[in-house]
């Protein structure tokens, strides 16, 4: 094992356009960008990224020289003849002298956005992809690490200083919770783009559950008009059906995703349920929770449905 993980010689950035690109015999990180790249490592220690569209990595020598591996969303290729090992991201193909190999099935990865949804990860890699990308391959996929937990646009969404600095660029979101927010203490899910177009007719309508684009017309429509950024409750959406609370329990997000894939069309009501009236109502759930009435919701969720309580108005 040759780079494990030793920082590059060279780094390579390609053009907008279609490039072809070729590294040095030494350790390279080559960035293809938007277009359909051709790139060749060139030997040594290589980490590539093609970026969007079609690209091609490029390896001298027959295919049975080199050992080709995906794990979850990065090829490795070891050239068996000295062992060095290259791995690469969002390449659809890969070419040796004597045959190809079809990596289209293979998913995209975004080593930036793996490490802003690992925390812990940050202040190891920060933004340098080409570690993260090894680290999964090393350890992430093994240990089930989440890939695409973080969402660069609801981050955004989040913080009326990032709409304005950085509008709904979600690469730029991830790159700014790397390099400042995780140190600012600032956090990642404070805004759900699916939650935010839960509460809103017109933008169930329009976007039906793509949770990005509701983060996205949040950044660039809905902060300006003045619209909540999340005042839909799936806990209590949940505890105003019967049916949803017998199937979901107290998952919050699974009672917004309901709504906006079917409760909505259904006519169901967001929030039929009375958390104050169940918190008077019920002496030994007061002195558990106080005022806290997504706890009690939580509660009646939970247990006070199967024990027969509810929240039905106390008549004296
Ligand atoms: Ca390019
Ligand atoms: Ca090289």
């Amino acid at each position: 094992m040759v780079r494990p993980y030793i920082a590059p010689i060279n780094k390579i950035v390609g053009s907008a356009g279609n490039d072809r690109i070729s590294g040095t015999t030494l350790n390279d990180d080559i960035y293809g960008g938007e277009g359909d790249d051709w790139i060749s490592g060139g030997g040594g220690a290589d980490y590539i990224d093609g970026g969007p569209g079609y690209d091609v990595a490029a390896y001298a020598g027959a295919a049975g020289r080199y050992a080709v591996q995906a794990v979850g969303g990065v090829v490795t290729v070891q050239d068996r003849s000295n062992g060095n090992v290259s791995w690469m991201v969002n390449i659809e193909r890969i070419d040796f002298d004597n045959g190809q190999v079809d990596l289209s099935g293979v998913p995209g990865f975004n080593p930036q956005r793996y490490v802003a949804s690992n925390p812990d990860l940050i202040p190891v890699f920060g933004i340098d992809s080409g570690a993260a990308a090894w680290h999964y391959v090393q350890y992430g996929n093994a240990e089930g690490r989440a890939t695409n937990a973080f969402s660069g646009l609801d981050y955004i969404a989040g913080y009326d200083d990032l709409i304005g600095a950085l509008g709904a660029d979600a690469q730029q979101g991830i790159a700014h919770y790397i390099g400042f927010g995780f140190g600012e203490g600032r956090n990642p899910a404070g805004f759900n783009g699916l939650q935010y177009i839960a509460g809103h007719d017109d933008l169930i309508q329009a976007f039906g559950a793509d949770r990005s684009a509701g983060a996205t017309h949040y950044i660039q429509y809905g902060n300006a008009e003045g619209r909540q950024r999340g005042d839909f409750n799936g806990l209590q959406y949940i505890a105003s059906h019967d049916d949803l609370l017998q199937v979901f329990g107290v998952d919050y997000d699974a009672g917004i995703s309901h709504f906006v894939n079917y409760g909505y069309a259904e006519g169901r009501s967001r929030d039929s349920f009375d958390a104050v009236t169940y918190l008077n109502k019920y002496a030994d759930v007061q002195a558990v929770y106080g005022a806290d009435l997504d706890a009690a919701t939580a509660h009646y969720v939970q247990f006070g449905f199967y024990e027969g309580r509810n929240d039905d108005p106390l008549i004296g």
